[in-house]
């Protein structure tokens, strides 16, 4: 694990975006961790995420025209994202979001920003089965454009419908890269190096046990 990873991890858990208990996902799997992305809520923290996207795509990132935040969760987050690569990185990128319904009066249309043109970099928060980041190829589909790659903040590393990872299904059937700060993999280091959440632990290696992909 990187340095920045560990940091991210002690960021995540000082603000309780990473929570450890008994949460219901979205696929309907009870999980023993939860990330909530949208607990980083004041300026300073969103800014701080953005930061280490910001990081994660200047180091790993693919080569890409425009960034893309999916609405909502995504729409903060490739903001704060665009912000940090101009701030940090000297890379002033196009960045635009997708609304949930079209507009038909006004500017109109189902994107608001930069054109989607291209090659996209889809900013998320995090990905399970890829249920939603198979929506957000969707929704790119009738677009002269293709989603290059995908960032999100944490990769749960969760059998999809086989035996590979929902990510190792998308890259799979898209020739799309995954790129994420911390893997779940990550989390459980932290935890085992640190001590710290031990009597989680159990419970989270089970986990892993169950829907992991080795
Ligand atoms: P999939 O669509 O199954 O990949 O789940 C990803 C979505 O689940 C995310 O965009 C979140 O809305 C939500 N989620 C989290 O935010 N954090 C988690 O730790 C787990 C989930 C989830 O429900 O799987």
């Amino acid at each position: 694990m990187h340095d920045y990873q560990r940091r991210f991890i002690e960021f995540a858990l000082e603000h309780e975006v990473l929570r450890f208990g008994e949460f219901t996902l979205k696929s309907g799997r009870t999980s023993p961790y939860f990330f909530n992305a949208g607990a980083f809520d004041t300026g300073a923290r969103l800014s701080a995420l953005g930061g280490f996207y910001a990081d994660a795509i200047a180091g790993a990132g693919p080569e890409f025209d425009v960034l893309l935040g999916p609405a909502y969760k995504g729409i903060p987050l490739a903001a704060a994202t665009a912000v940090r690569l101009a701030q940090d990185h000297d890379r002033d990128v196009p960045w635009c979001f997708n609304r949930k319904e079209a507009k038909d009066h006004g500017e109109g249309g189902l994107f608001v920003g930069a054109a989607p043109r291209g090659r996209l970099l889809v900013i998320d928060d995090v990905i399970t089965a890829g249920t939603a980041i198979r929506e957000v190829i969707a929704l790119v589909e009738p677009l002269d454009a293709e989603v290059a790659g995908v960032v999100v903040a944490v990769d749960r590393r969760e059998r999809g419908t086989g035996d590979l990872s929902a990510i190792q299904e998308v890259e799979r059937d898209h020739g799309i890269a995954v790129t994420s700060i911390v893997t779940f993999d990550d989390i459980i280091e932290y935890l085992e190096e640190t001590g710290r959440f031990a009597e989680h632990l159990p419970a989270v290696r089970a986990y892993r046990e169950q829907y992991g992909v080795s």
